[in-house]
């Protein structure tokens, strides 16, 4: 019996897929890695560290998650209210945005910010199709982002504009790409490494929305080092994340945080509250502030 480490690059329902030293193995779960008889679902999550032990008989069975240093992480759909991790161990979370087809969206930029700040990680927006008409009115959407310290890469998976900065970026890291269906995610890592041939969806003219093209994490190898994940869109995204910690997960808001009157201030209508000081003082973007409200209020009302 050999136990070996690995990472695990893909998960089923009660299985894993593990490389250890450039070799892959289909590993069994052990009971405690399964969630609940009727889901039987994996809590292991792609990225993540396990040591596994190979059998005589040749299979291979996982037989414990390693500690994680980083997540993606969001409240399942299922009831009660779940953790759902994504991915694990990843160095950065690049948000990704359209500039049309989808139509950009900023609430939902908001809350795939979160999930990284939340989860560790560093983030990035990507501004994708900035080929088609509208880029600089969401250039201007973006400003509070930019301020608020996020890099912004502006690319096209059409002209090749902003590649060679967004390969920069991937370059080295351990990244995933999210945002809606249909944004460009797996178009512009089509034109990164070379070979791949992710499947790519026309977007439906009839509703918007992307179909989806991707159902699962693809774990991806970088040239010249480094691993991508790819992802399906990610809609409604609730970040795992609480109330208290959610201030934490502007970056922004998090010099302001200790000057507020009350140590448990959710800044709010609280007095002497130190972020909407610095909102009214024009340091703190109102829209990212109000983005901060919104979550805020959903998390408040979901663990009412
Ligand atoms: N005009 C334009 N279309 C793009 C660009 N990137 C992707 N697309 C198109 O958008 C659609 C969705 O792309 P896809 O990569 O599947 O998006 P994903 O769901 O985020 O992976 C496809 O029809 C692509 O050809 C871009 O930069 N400009
Ligand atoms: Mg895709
Ligand atoms: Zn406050």
């Amino acid at each position: 019996m050999t136990v070996q480490q690995g990472t695990v690059i893909a998960v089923r329902p009660r299985r894993a897929r593990v490389r250890a030293d450039g070799q892959e193995y289909d590993c069994e779960l052990p009971q405690g890695l399964i969630r609940g008889p009727r889901e039987q679902r994996t809590l292991l999550a792609v990225g993540d560290r396990v040591r596994f032990e190979r059998l005589p008989s040749g299979g291979a069975v996982v037989r414990r998650l390693l500690p994680r240093t980083s997540k993606v992480s969001r409240v399942g759909s299922l009831r009660p209210r779940r953790e759902q991790v994504i991915a694990a161990n990843l160095t950065q979370l690049l948000a990704l945005q359209a500039v049309a087809e989808p139509r950009f969206n900023a609430r939902a930029l908001d809350r795939l910010l979160v999930v990284g700040e939340a989860g560790n990680l560093r983030c990035a927006v990507v501004l994708n199709k900035i080929d088609l008409s509208g880029r600089a009115q969401i250039t201007t959407a973006l400003t509070p982002y930019r301020r608020a310290g996020y890099p912004i890469l502006e690319t096209s998976a059409l002209t090749g504009e902003g590649l060679e900065r967004l390969r920069g970026f991937l370059q080295d890291e351990v990244s995933i790409l999210l945002g809606p269906s249909g944004v460009g995610k797996s178009s512009l890592l089509n034109r990164l490494i070379p070979g791949l041939t992710q499947s790519t969806r026309q977007i439906s003219r009839s509703s918007g929305k992307g179909r989806h093209a991707t159902s699962r994490v693809d774990h991806l190898d970088f040239p010249g080092g480094g691993v991508v994940l790819d992802t399906p869109g990610l809609r409604a995204v609730q970040p795992w994340t609480t109330a208290p910690a959610l201030a934490g997960c502007f970056p922004e808001m998090r010099d302001h945080l200790d000057r507020c009157r009350f140590p448990d201030c959710l800044h709010r209508a609280e007095p002497d509250c130190a972020v909407r000081g610095a909102v009214d003082a024009g340091a703190v973007d109102r829209q990212r502030y109000e983005a901060y409200l919104r979550i805020l209020a959903s998390l408040l009302e979901e663990a009412g």
